[in-house]
Formats: C-alpha cells, structure tokens, sequence
C-alpha cells in the first residue's frame, strides 16, 4: 500500500510571519543578508558566502555573463545556464570573471554599414545611448568610432544614413589602454570631460568600456561578490551526462561554484557526479545538488557530498511538471520538510548544508518567507527573467514593453538532460515547461534594492539582524483563504496603488 501523508501540501502564500520583539539591533541599517553558499562545519566560517540571498537560475532566458556581472554586484550569484555547449557555456563564465568591476564588455555593438534604423532599434530595446562600432560588429572587434546621441538628428537625418557616415571615429576618440586601474579610468574620464572610456588593446581592437554612471555605481555597489582577485563569483549548471567534459572546462573558465541542473535530484547519478567532483578536485571545487522536496532524498544528497542543496519540483513560473507527471510538493512545505531535516542532519554530524528555495517565487515578500523557512538563498527565474540584464529580447506588445521567459523542459529550451532519467536514448519525449512573456520590469539593481529593503524591514520586525537570527526567531501561522483576502484591499474602491 502506498503512503499517503496527511498534512496538505501548501505554497508561500499560505503562511504569514508573526512580529517578534523590534530592538534597536535589528533596524533595517544593522541588518545582514550575508549568508553561507556551501556546506560547512557547525560554528565555523564557510569557504565561499554570499553578500546577499540570490541566486539566479540555470536557465537560457535567465542566466547569461550580463545577469551574472549585474547579480554578482548586488552580492548574489548567477548560475549560467548548462543547455549550451561546453564551450559557450566556459566563454560565458570567462567572461563574467575577466569583466573588471566598472570594466563592461559591450554586449550591443554596431558595424559601420549597419544604419540609424539599428542604432534607434538598439535604443529602443536597451535604453542605451552610446553604442560602440567594431569592424564586424562583435564585442571585441576592430574598433572604429563610437555612436552616441549627439551623433544623429532623427529631425534631418534619414533612418538608412549609414552608422560609418554618422559616428564620432576612433581617432577622435579619448580612450585608454588595458591593464589600468578603475580609478585611473576614471580620473581620465573627468580630466575629458567625457561619458565613456573605450579600452583598447595594442592591435586595436575593443576590450571594454568604462563609463561615468558606472563608476559612480561600482562606488555604490559595497556588495558585490567578489573572489580572492577581486573578480565577481559566478557559478555554472552541469549535468549528469557529459559532466567528465563540462565540469573541467567550467573550473578551467574560473566558475566559483557548479549546480547540478536538474528537475528531480534524488537519484544515483547526482551521487556519482558529486563523488567524481569531490574525488576529483580534493574538495576544492564546489558542486551543488537537487532539486529534492524530501527529507529522504535531502539526506542522500547530504551523505553524497552535496555542497548545497535546492528544493522544488513543479512549482516553477514556466513549469507544468505537476500537470504533466503528478510529481511534486508546494513550495512551502517542502522548504519546511527539508530545513527540518539539514538542522537535524546538522546536529547529528556537525555539517550545515545551505539550502536553496527554486521556483515559484513572484512576490519579494516570498523570497523573505523562504528565508523564514529555513533556506539559506533563493534561486528565481521569472523575478531575474523581466530585468534588462537577462539574456532575452524586450518586445513591445500592445504599447507595453515584455521580456521573453522560457523553461528549460519548453520545446525551446530542450534542455533534456535537467529532465533525463538515465535511460539511453530517450531525449525529451514530452515538454515540461512552457514559452511566455512577462511584463519588463527594468534594472536589476534598482528591483533588488526595492526588495532587499522590503526584506530587512520585515526582518526587523521579527526581531532579527541575520539570517540565521530569523531562522531561530520566525514564528509562521498558516492563513485560511480568507484571511488572504482580508489580507489585500478589500471592501473598497481602489483608486491607487
Ligand atoms: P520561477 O522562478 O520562474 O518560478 O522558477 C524557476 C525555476 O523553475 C528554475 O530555477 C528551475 O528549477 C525550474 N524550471 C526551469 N525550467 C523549467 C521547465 O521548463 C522549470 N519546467 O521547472
């Protein structure tokens, strides 16, 4: 006979926190997000943190080198996405660790026959105003000019001018060679008086820019996660097929972490990656594991080796496991299961393994939930997928602007080996995932600061300085539906927000 459990299996948006004692301790300003990434002994000090809870997901529309150098200077880490080859999946992460804060590899590039139709449309979708040309239009080609704003009147100039005839050439240009620091780029840009910092090689060729704005930001980014060369941590998703090829070009890259990417984790093969990796590296390169929503398969990931472990199966923005397969747990109660069970693994051999909520998380307020319940960090999708810094196109749908959002089991994405059960030739037979749009939402940094606010003023008022603080103090009462409503406007006309 099966076992069947009695207790409801419950999301998020079932749970409210109830206010503990406020001190002065615990005011927003005195308030830490740091929190460990990877497995450590009880009481001691874990090898790499991170300066704020996030973790972006491992996911084509989601985690590129421009999500991972945005997330890694708001102290979370990105996981680039495994469903590419190993070597595009290595450039990415090359990338993102050779991006010298305040150093930008321009993602938007223009060649010199290209026209003010492409520099409008660039405009449009990014919102930027300077535009780098390159001889073949890459990040690092041949430089040639810069295009900005001042360069074209829309009033006079036809939209098939060409961007050689418009752009400010190279030879006019103030620019500056590589190996210079951050601040000496900036005092060249204000003894010019200039916006923006070309850095060019000895061949000539575009190695990065630098700009005003972003210096400014880099001074306001304390943040920022950085490795022991001052480079931004990033991680990379692996899976249990061809791990024997990807894992040592992502380490050779420079990945800081690796995640295994798949939808159901409790399984022989996530053991044996762990052990080859541990086995492997001594210890020194670390893997994390999942996604469980048990007890049962949390320990077996545990015992594997697992250096942090992500919870959630089905609950994912984009996912229709649930509907499709019938497997799966609310979000909520599976965060619960399994934080129970890494204080009670903690206890029992002196190990603390961080745990990580993955999918469904919509509202920032659900993000502070998981951390009530026990996870250490949040893995989202869909929350990173609406900023400017994912790796999809903004599109414009009846006036309002939409990024593309797509999952990992979507026809797009066929991403089969998250989704691969072992068998030998069985690739993705059915989806599990669906291709959507959300509403475009604008930078990362200016979300995450809205919500990394929301979250230590709620932390406050449950009396805590620290994650680990809330997870000691966080009462949580389960809400009936209608204190839900009660819970939003209600009885009332709403004339604002
Ligand atoms: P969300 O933040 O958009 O709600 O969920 C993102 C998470 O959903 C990912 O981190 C991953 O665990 C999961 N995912 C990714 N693709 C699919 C799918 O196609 C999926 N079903 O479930």
């Amino acid at each position: 006979m099966a076992t069947f459990l009695t207790e409801e299996s419950r999301t998020f948006n079932e749970y409210l926190l109830i206010p503990r004692l406020t001190t002065r301790e615990c005011t927003p300003d005195k308030i830490s997000l740091k929190t460990p990434l990877v497995r450590h002994k009880v009481g001691e000090e874990a090898d790499i943190y991170l300066n704020t809870p996030f973790m972006s997901a491992c996911m084509q529309s989601v985690s590129g080198e421009e999500m991972g150098v945005a997330l890694a200077r708001e102290g979370g880490i990105a996981i680039i996405y495994m469903s590419q080859s190993i070597e595009d999946q290595a450039r990415m992460v090359r990338n993102v660790k050779e991006t010298k804060s305040g150093f930008v590899t321009s993602k938007w590039n223009l060649k010199p026959g290209d026209t003010l139709a492409d520099i409008l449309r660039i405009k449009e979708e990014t919102d930027h105003s300077t535009i780098p040309v390159t001889e073949d239009g890459s990040p690092k080609g041949k430089f040639l000019g810069i295009i900005t704003s001042k360069d074209y009147r829309l009033s006079r100039d036809s939209l098939d001018k060409k961007v050689e005839d418009i752009m400010t050439p190279a030879e006019k240009i103030v620019s500056a060679k590589p190996g210079l620091t951050i601040s000496e780029a900036n005092d060249i840009i204000w003894e010019h008086k200039i916006n923006c910092l070309p850095i060019i090689d000895e061949n000539g060729n575009l190695n990065s820019l630098v700009f005003r704005k972003d210096y400014e930001q880099h001074k306001e980014n304390p943040l920022s996660l950085l490795d022991e060369e001052k480079r931004y941590r990033v991680g990379a998703g692996v899976n249990t097929r061809d791990y024997e090829q990807r894992i040592p070009a992502l380490v050779e890259a420079g990945a800081d972490v690796l995640c295994l990417d798949s939808s159901d984790g409790y399984s022989i093969w996530q053991k044996e990656v762990i052990e080859w990796v541990h086995s492997k590296y001594d210890g020194k390169v670390k893997i994390g594991a999942g996604n469980v929503v048990s007890k049962e398969a949390f320990d077996y990931l545990a015992d594997a080796g697992a250096d942090f472990i992500k919870i959630g199966i089905g609950g994912g923005s984009i996912c229709i496991t649930r509907e499709t397969k019938g497997i799966g747990r609310g979000q909520a109660t599976a965060c619960i299961e399994v934080a129970k069970a890494r204080d009670e693994y903690a206890k029992k051999t002196g190990i603390y393994i961080p745990i990580c909520s993955d999918g469904g998380i919509v509202h920032d307020h659900h993000i502070t939930l998981a951390l009530a319940m026990g996870c250490d960090f949040v893995m989202m999708g869909r929350y990173f997928a609406r900023f400017d810094e994912s790796p999809t196109q903004k599109v414009k749908i009846n006036n309002e602007f939409f990024k593309e959002y797509w999952g990992e089991g979507s026809k797009r994405a066929r991403s089969w080996q998250r989704y691969d059960l072992g068998s030998k030739n069985e690739k993705m037979s059915f989806v599990e995932g669906v291709d959507s749009y959300i509403p475009y939402a604008g930078s990362l940094k200016d979300n995450l600061g809205v919500a990394i606010k929301k979250i230590k003023s709620t932390m406050s008022n449950c009396g805590s300085a620290s994650i680990e603080e809330f997870h000691e103090k966080a009462i949580l009462t389960p809400v009936s539906n209608l204190s839900i409503q009660e819970g939003a406007a209600h009885d009332l006309t709403v004339r604002d927000v």
